[in-house]
This record gives structure tokens, C-alpha cells and sequence, in this order.
């Protein structure tokens, strides 16, 4: 278990200049209230991450110390380094922007792109060798849980990235998000989420040893609100959040970093 939370705000395909710029202010404003004792981090696409991290870099200037700096992440990043791939971005590209974390393997990725865990490893080596810290996300279909492998499919997701050349496993952020809790309202309860949580932990331990797997960050993703945040980031190895719809209304992010506090 980490000491610090770390809450992440994923955008998905949503936001405008002027929405984003709302949303910024307002999550700026609500933070200088709340302190500064959670790591947050928002991924808008990555046509704006230079204006939001224009944005976030003048919010921290303006507040000072006193409350959490929001770091900037992104929604994906190329597998390769740089050459003839249209449309891709590389991880050193995202460094220059300021971005800190890559979100790699979300499963709306790997359903719509087709991307394979070979592909999701690549990508987590890309971003560590850039100096970013990617948020490897892993997790189940119903079909799978309903058949009782839900545990066997994460650990066979995330031994792919620990074994992938080039990733150090102790620089990982991971997220389990349950495709069945993706965009559906669903949660797993926190007893679910917890059991999932403890098993990658223990699978961490065994390939970095106990005291480096307490330190990699586990967040829990697929639908985490403002109501349910509490119980699930009291859980003892929920590290934070990967929050999809509620990371768009500041009330409700501000909410859940609040329960991360
Ligand atoms: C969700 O909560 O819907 C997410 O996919 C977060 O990444």
C-alpha cells in the first residue's frame, strides 16, 4: 500500500478549450480548499494537453505551495519511438509537453484499437524510457468473471508488462478497471475490487520483492463516484482512482480527492 493516494482523472474523448478551461479553474480553486495531501493527475486527449498544461502550470503559479499540484497525463502513447507511424505520438513527445503519466491498456483501447497485451507492454517500456510513468491498466469482461477467471486474465495482463523488456516494474502505476464497470454505472463492490487488488499486490511481490511492491501504486478504475470513492479507497491496497465520467464535473472529482485526503 502506498502512503499517498494518487487520483487520476481520465477525459476520454470529452472536452472543448473553453470546457477544459472551466473544468481547470474549478478543480484549481477546489484544491486550494482541500490541501495538498493526494497526488491528482488529469488526462485530457492529447490535442490539449499543451492547453492544459499551460493552464495547470499558471493555476500552481498563481496558488503557491499551499494546495496539490494536478499533473498532466495522457490517454495513450505510441509503442514505438518515433518514425513512420501516422497518427502516433511518442512518449518523448509527451515528456516536452510537461505530461507525467500515460494511461497504457485501457480497455476501451484494447476493444476499439485491438491492442494486445504485447502492444500495452511496449508502450509502458516507450513511456519509462521518456521518463514517464505509465498507468497500466488491467482488468476482466463479465464473461470472464462469470467463469471465475477474472484473476488468471489480470495477472496474465499485467505479467506481460512486468516481463516486457525495458519496464521496471517498481516505476509502474497500475489501475484494475473491470470492463464490466466501464461506462455501464457499475462498481465492483470494494470487497471485489479489494480481492483483485490484493492479488496483483502478492503477484508484484513476487517479481520485485515485498518492499518494492508496496510502493507501486494500484488504482481502481470503471465508474468510481463521489458515492462509492470512500469505501473503495479505504481498502487496503486501493491506492486511488482512475476516474472516467466523474473526472468531467469538479464537484464530483474534487469530492473523491477529497475521500482520498
Ligand atoms: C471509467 O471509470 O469509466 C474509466 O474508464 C476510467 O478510466
Amino acid at each position: 500500500m502506498t502512503t499517498r493516494k494518487l487520483i487520476v482523472g481520465n477525459w476520454k474523448m470529452n472536452g472543448s478549450l473553453a470546457a477544459n478551461a472551466a473544468l481547470v479553474q474549478a478543480i484549481g480553486q477546489g484544491l486550494e480548499r482541500a490541501g495538498a495531501a493526494v497526488t491528482v493527475a488529469v488526462a485530457p486527449p492529447s490535442v490539449y494537453l499543451a492547453q492544459v498544461g499551460g493552464l495547470l502550470a499558471a493555476g500552481e503559479e498563481e496558488a503557491g505551495q499551499c494546495r496539490a499540484t494536478v499533473a498532466l497525463a495522457a490517454q495513450d502513447v505510441s509503442a514505438a519511438p518515433s518514425g513512420a507511424y501516422t497518427g502516433d505520438i511518442a512518449a518523448a513527445m509527451l515528456r516536452e509537453l510537461g505530461v507525467r503519466y500515460v494511461i497504457v491498456g485501457h480497455s476501451e483501447r484494447r476493444k476499439y484499437q485491438g491492442e494486445s497485451n504485447a502492444v500495452i507492454a511496449a508502450k509502458a517500456a516507450q513511456a519509462q524510457a521518456a521518463g514517464l510513468t505509465p498507468i497500466a491498466c488491467l482488468g476482466e469482461t463479465l464473461e470472464e468473471r462469470d467463469a471465475g477467471r477474472a484473476l488468471a486474465v489480470v495477472q496474465e495482463q499485467l505479467q506481460a508488462v512486468l516481463e516486457h523488456e525495458g519496464v521496471n516494474g517498481a516505476a509502474l502505476v497500475v489501475a484494475y478497471e473491470p470492463v464490466w464497470a466501464i461506462g455501464t454505472g457499475r462498481t465492483a463492490s470494494p470487497e471485489q475490487a479489494q480481492e483483485v487488488h490484493a492479488a496483483l499486490r502478492a503477484q508484484l511481490a513476487a517479481a520485485l520483492g515485498e518492499s518494492a511492491a508496496r510502493h507501486v501504486a494500484i488504482l481502481y478504475g470503471g465508474s468510481m463516484n463521489a458515492g462509492n470513492a470512500a469505501e473503495l479507497l479505504a481498502k487496503a491496497d486501493i491506492d486511488g482512482g482512475l476516474i472516467g465520467g466523474a473526472a468531467l464535473k469538479a464537484p464530483d472529482f474534487l469530492e473523491i480527492i477529497a475521500c482520498a485526503q
